[in-house]
């Protein structure tokens, strides 16, 4: 049996605020084994793909305009229990009340817009993350 994977973004705030490395780091230093990497400006079709579900909602076009307001770094994590591990490390989706000690607990805030800037992405299940990965990097 292969091992999980899920795809992790660290998304344009994450990038501009210098908090890449840090982010990455966080997800190493739990154990996970970083597979793959690159660093991208996404596109409307990308993004249209990877956030199919959220079509129609009131933030959609706040976020996608938002994903496409800067490079994002995508990356492929590897280790059992992965997807549910990520998301654990990065906190709920609203940073305000993400638990300290979580990537968005410690590091984001709500900044009054029409969409949470919340530094990451993590794939929500083995049928997503495979949908992702390949959304990212083909
Ligand atoms: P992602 O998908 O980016 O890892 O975040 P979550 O799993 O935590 O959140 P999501 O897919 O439900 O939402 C995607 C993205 O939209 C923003 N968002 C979401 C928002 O601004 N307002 C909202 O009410 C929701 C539900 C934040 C993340």
């Amino acid at each position: 049996m292969s091992a999980e994977r899920t795809l992790i973004l660290v998304k344009p705030d994450g990038v501009a605020r210098g908090l890449s490395g840090t982010i990455l780091a966080r997800v190493e230093a739990k154990g996970y084994k970083l597979v793959d990497m690159k660093f991208v400006h996404a596109t409307r079709e990308i993004l249209e793909a990877h956030y199919a579900e959220h079509v129609g909602k009131p933030f959609y076009e706040p976020l996608v305009e938002f994903m496409l307001s800067g490079p994002v770094v995508a990356a492929v994590f590897e280790g059992e229990r992965v997807i549910e591990g990520f998301r654990s490390l990065a906190g709920t989706t609203e940073p305000t009340t993400a638990a300290p000690g979580t990537i968005r607990g410690d590091y984001g805030r709500d900044w009054g817009l029409k969409v949470q800037q919340n530094l990451v992405h993590g794939s929500d299940s083995v049928k997503s993350a495979e949908k992702e990965i390949s959304i990212w990097f083909g």
